[in-house]
């Protein structure tokens, strides 16, 4: 039997979406997952995500496979394409937020008036068991440490949106071979659940420049929560302001981390490309 699938992007790292309402399991395996999203022998995605039903009190849950078959906990441009999938399979117009499970906590995204949805992220996790590394002991945050990849020592921090992000500030974004140095921070020892990773050129205190290597998922056009912890990252080292515009090689994300009550708030556009059946 056919089933039937939307496609969106939230700057370009895009989704396969899923109507999952009437099953707690995902309609699809992770490896039927890595066939849908494979670019050339299938649909081409950066993952699958299913819109399933609520569970303690949250009105939908998500899950989530990256293109790799591996199933990340959170993922912040996917939840803004959620948001407006709902939306839009319960034919909602109105500015209104949705309560979601994830495997990463509750999150919460408001679809605005003006088209864009702004997603409440949670808090982040800093303790080198929560994001999880080896880098440091258990208790201690990770935060300018030296880390030795591809050759090369990076001062590195560490930050848990969710998923677990590791991000380094340089001069030029650029300049880094990310289809080399990814996959080495991805699967490097100190990490045991993988890594994503965030390469960031500070342009203002409130302006980060961002290229991104994603656990699962390679090189994309746009991460959200590696936004929310680059972000985070810039305050811990006193590089950037609590709120600034992040750009990514796919568009413009605003990101606030909220000295009242420690959250992180993500805005961005998300848009509907095609829908089909497979
Ligand atoms: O943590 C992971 O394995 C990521 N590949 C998940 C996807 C994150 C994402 N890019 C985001 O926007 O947060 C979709």
């Amino acid at each position: 039997m056919a089933i039937e699938f939307t496609k969106y992007h939230g700057l370009g790292n895009d989704f396969i979406l899923i109507d999952n309402r009437s099953a707690s399991e995902p309609r699809l395996t992770p490896d039927d997952a890595v066939k849908w999203c494979d670019r050339h022998f299938g649909i081409g995605a950066d993952g699958v995500i299913f819109a399933l039903p609520g569970q303690d009190d949250t009105d939908y849950t998500m899950r989530i496979f990256n293109n790799d078959g591996s199933e990340p906990e959170m993922c912040g441009n996917g939840i803004r394409c959620l948001a407006k999938f709902i939306a839009e399979l319960e034919e909602i117009t109105e500015p209104r937020s949705y309560k979601i499970h994830t495997l990463g906590g509750l999150i919460t995204p408001k679809l605005e008036a003006n088209g864009l949805i702004t997603v409440d992220m949670g808090k982040p996790r800093l303790l080198a068991a929560e994001i999880p590394t080896t880098l440091t002991a258990a208790d201690q945050k990770v935060v300018n440490q030296p880390l030795e990849v591809a050759g090369r020592t990076w001062q590195v921090t560490c930050v848990n949106m969710g998923n677990p992000h590791c991000i380094t500030f340089v001069e030029d974004v650029a300049a880094i071979p990310l289809e080399t140095v990814g996959p080495q921070f991805e699967t490097h020892a100190v990490f045991p659940k993988k890594i994503n990773t965030e390469f960031i050129q500070v342009v203002r205190s409130d302006y980060l420049k961002m290229r991104v290597w994603e656990r699962g998922a390679g090189i994309t056009l746009a991460c959200g929560t590696g936004a929310c912890a680059s972000l985070v990252a810039g305050v811990l080292n006193g590089k950037c302001d609590r709120r600034a515009t992040v750009e990514l090689p796919g568009g413009l994300l605003q990101i606030e981390w909220s000295e009242a009550d420690d959250r992180l708030y993500m805005t961005g556009p998300a848009e509907k490309t095609f829908v089909g059946q497979r």
